[in-house]
């Protein structure tokens, strides 16, 4: 097992690594920005390093302060949690030239899935079903394009190949707005990712976003976790996310399990990852593959009793998976609601000091959280401040707690957007389930 890990993260999930990396008796590392000397996990961690001021830029993503944190720690191996540079190759290759293990895919593996052409191009060679589209990146020729266009049907949606998480797209009607639409996507793509590769797609109008989680040992291992239904988004940030995605066609379900199993091993996967799809009219479309742990990931472990952290670390170290594909079984129903310090109404960021919080409790109730009394949330990062998942037999059940775990939480000091989860928990289309990724938006009148 890797002897030391240092957590290139912040908040909730730093907690999260840490406290798997304290059950598998790994010992920690903690960096953190100078405003979150007081986070958390820092107090926890067996040792902690300042890697740089507030900005993201001069610390959680500064590779160089990253890198020598690791060398003065005689740290063994980086988890970079989601965001920030979980899904930099570059990232993931320095870490690896410098010695130390990098706790997730190869970085030739984030390259191929972070370049979204060469990722669907992979899919499709594999036999994970994609959405009909350009099969590549779009050509200069005007004449080829209305051709690819014309081939797919209206309306279609443009793509930068180096975007991703709704970032760099936009949607077609009609032939008369089509060049326009990929010279400014271009651009745009161009000056944000420098790479303004572009690729098209036929525009699925009413999809719901299903994904299925995975694990692979990179040693001819690897298996699913099920799904998950995490179509409860607004502005392409999910808030509301489900285990086992409800009221999905079994066998293309079933179906789909084995192609996302089969690429893992296709491409040679290592680490836990996710396979994105559009699910709509009973069929799945592979969009993006994530190659991190997600924050969303809790709501597979209630349903399938396994510790994805602790099998990332463990995979990392060279051990074999835990589990064969039997091994697993889905039992029950999960949801995860994402509590933001944001107004609930104009979702504007509301950092500050909590000078209260109680978390719920009680059978069935998870809480994943670095807040505690007197915790200043900082205003320059990602404003999540605890995740509150519940678990029942039945989706009614997880549902209910869900309800119930929200009106017992209380987070003093600073405005969340419980208010609005507990609007949704209550809400009629939702509680039916299997709402598509414009409900939320439809319903908040946006
Ligand atoms: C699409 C789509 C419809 N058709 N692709 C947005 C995020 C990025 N992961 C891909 N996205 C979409 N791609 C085709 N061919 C609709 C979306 C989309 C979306 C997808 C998942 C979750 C929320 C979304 C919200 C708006 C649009």
């Amino acid at each position: 097992m890797l002897d030391k890990v240092l957590i290139a993260n912040r908040g909730e999930i730093a907690l999260r690594i840490l406290r798997a990396c304290k059950e598998l008796g790994i010992r920690t590392v903690a960096v953190h920005s100078v405003p979150d000397r007081d986070l958390l996990h820092v107090r926890l961690a067996d040792e902690a390093v300042c890697i740089g001021p507030a900005p993201s830029n001069k610390s959680y993503l500064n590779i160089p302060a990253l890198i020598s944190a690791a060398e003065v720690t005689d740290s063994v191996g980086i988890h970079p949690g989601y965001g920030f540079l979980a899904e930099s190759a570059a990232f993931a290759e320095q870490v690896e030239r410098s010695g130390f293990t990098f706790i997730g895919p190869s970085a030739d593996v984030i390259r191929l899935m972070g370049d979204k052409v060469s990722a669907i191009a992979a899919m499709k060679k594999a036999g994970v079903p994609t959405v009909p589209g350009s099969d590549g990146p779009l050509p200069d020729d005007n004449s080829e394009l209305y051709a690819i266009a014309e081939r797919i049907g209206y309306p279609v949606i443009v793509k930068a190949a180096a975007g991703g998480g709704g970032r760099g797209m936009r949607v077609v009607h009609s032939e008369a707005s089509l060049l326009n639409a990929i010279h400014v996507t271009r651009s745009e793509a161009g000056a944000a990712f420098g790479d303004d590769t572009l690729y098209m797609e036929k525009f699925l109008e009413k999809p719901r976003h299903v994904e299925i989680q995975v694990l692979a040992d990179g040693q001819g291992n690897a298996i699913h976790l099920y799904d998950r239904d995490c179509s409860m988004q607004r502005r392409h940030q999910k808030v509301v996310e489900e285990a086992p995605a409800p009221m999905i066609d079994e066998e293309a379900r079933q179906t789909v399990f084995k192609a996302c199993v089969d690429a893992c091993i296709h491409i040679g996967y290592r680490g836990a990852g996710t396979f994105e799809f559009l699910y709509e009219d009973g069929q799945f479309y592979f969009i993006e593959m994530n190659t991190r742990v997600q924050v969303e990931h809790p709501v597979t472990e209630m349903v399938t009793g396994v510790d994805i952290v602790k099998e990332q670390l463990r995979i990392a170290s060279g051990l074999p998976l835990s589990y064969k594909q039997e091994d697993i079984t889905l039992l029950g129903h999960a949801f995860e609601c994402r509590i933001n310090a944001e107004d609930s109404k104009s979702f504007l960021p509301c950092p500050g000091k909590v000078t209260h919080y109680h978390a719920p409790g009680g059978n069935g109730v998870r809480v994943d959280s670095h807040l505690y009394d007197g915790y200043t949330v900082p205003p320059h990062y990602d404003s999540l401040v605890a995740k509150l998942i519940t678990y029942g037999e039945d989706r009614t059940t997880a549902l209910k707690r869900m309800q119930n775990a929200l009106d017992e939480t209380m987070i003093d000091g600073i405005r969340t957007n419980i208010p609005l989860h507990m609007d949704i928990v209550r809400d009629a289309n939702f509680m039916n389930g299997g709402v598509n990724i414009h409900y939320l938006e439809k319903k908040l009148g946006l």
